[in-house]
């Protein structure tokens, strides 16, 4: 299919790209990678050209500046990195757009940037790697504290959607991990982490204060469009601490959407489709964590949607979505 729009696509910068070294594969493919995910011109362009991806937002790279623990550093490096990717939709208008990095540690600044980005560089919503460290490495906080009201209702106002990614666990938070690394990461852990917090964001109250607010989540919503029934089943018998007024099924059916990164399976695909309906999935490949061939090789073909359907989740959902200025 041609003229697919995708969001979960990946850069670096300098100050953010050895953090990404474990996940790169084979210890011979570190400088190609690093070469892929610097790169955002030709190299980006033609892989997008061939795999018939027309439009992509572009985002920092995992844990990016959430793993920051430093306030100002955090500041600056979000600052570098938006401006980085400002820099290349500049060059190529008809080909990206940006998602804003943000620096989560102080819930102003990640406000003041985020309106920023949207306001000043075109951007079109943010993209966030789960809970941010701040001052202390052991430190992990989540964005349902009623320290981040005042940042949400400011992207409830710009009206922007808000990516939440997924990063790894630290190491003094995971003890059920010990002893199996592989496990903390892409195979398993990462949607274990997005998951809780998303999770914890519909348990909170946030989309009965903020109904109009659009998060994202990946991987084909983390494991939670498959658990979403029983979730809501067992809080009949045990709902202690739930804040949202309304069932959280409702509420993430409502409030979430989610995309086909980094999971090209048509079984679970259509168990999310099922549970999402066509108008909350989107496309997306993932790049250069995983490839644009993968990708769209699999979307493109698969028999489980109608080419209706296809041309929707590919395309047409994330014009309107995003308001991009596409046909
Ligand atoms: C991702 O961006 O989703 C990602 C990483 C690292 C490894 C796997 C993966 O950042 O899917
Ligand atoms: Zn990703």
């Amino acid at each position: 299919m041609k003229g697919k729009i995708a969001f979960e696509e990946h850069m670096a910068i300098e100050e953010t790209l050895q953090e990404t070294k474990s996940f790169a594969g084979e210890s011979g493919r570190w400088d190609d990678f690093t070469n892929q995910i610097l790169d955002m011109g030709s190299r980006r362009l033609d892989n997008m050209d061939v795999t018939g991806i027309e439009f992509a937002l572009q985002s920092l790279n995992a844990p990016g500046v959430q793993g920051i623990v430093d306030t100002t550093e955090a500041i600056s490096v979000a600052k570098k990195a938006n401006d980085t990717i400002a820099n290349a939709v500049n060059k190529h208008p008809d080909r990206y757009g940006g998602l804003a990095a943000l620096p989560m540690q102080d819930p102003e600044a990640a406000s003041y940037e985020l309106t920023r980005c949207v306001t000043e560089l075109g951007f079109k919503g943010a993209m966030v790697n789960g809970f941010t460290q701040k001052d202390s490495h052991d430190s992990a906080i989540y964005y349902d504290i009623p320290e981040y009201r005042e940042f949400w209702a400011t992207v409830s106002e710009l009206d922007v959607p808000f990516y939440l990614h997924p990063r790894m666990q630290l190491p003094s938070h995971a003890q059920n991990y010990e002893g199996h690394p592989w496990l903390m990461s892409a195979p398993w852990g990462f949607a274990v982490e997005t998951s809780i917090h998303a999770l914890r964001l519909c348990g909170s109250g946030l989309f009965d204060d903020y109904p109009n607010l659009r998060l994202v989540i990946g991987h084909l919503g983390e494991f939670i469009p498959h658990a979403l029934w029983r979730i809501d089943a067992r809080m009949r018998f045990s709902p202690r601490g739930y804040r949202g007024t309304r069932p959280l099924g409702e509420i993430f059916l409502d409030n979430f959407f989610v995309t086909t990164s980094g999971f090209y399976n048509d079984p679970a695909f259509k168990n999310t489709l099922d549970v999402m309906g066509a108008e909350r999935l989107f496309f997306s490949a993932d790049y250069p964590f995983e490839t644009m061939q993968d990708a769209a090789g699999w979307y493109d073909k698969t028999p489980v949607i109608s080419d209706e359907d296809r041309t929707k989740i590919g395309r047409t959902n994330a014009i309107e979505f995003w308001g991009l200025e596409l046909e």
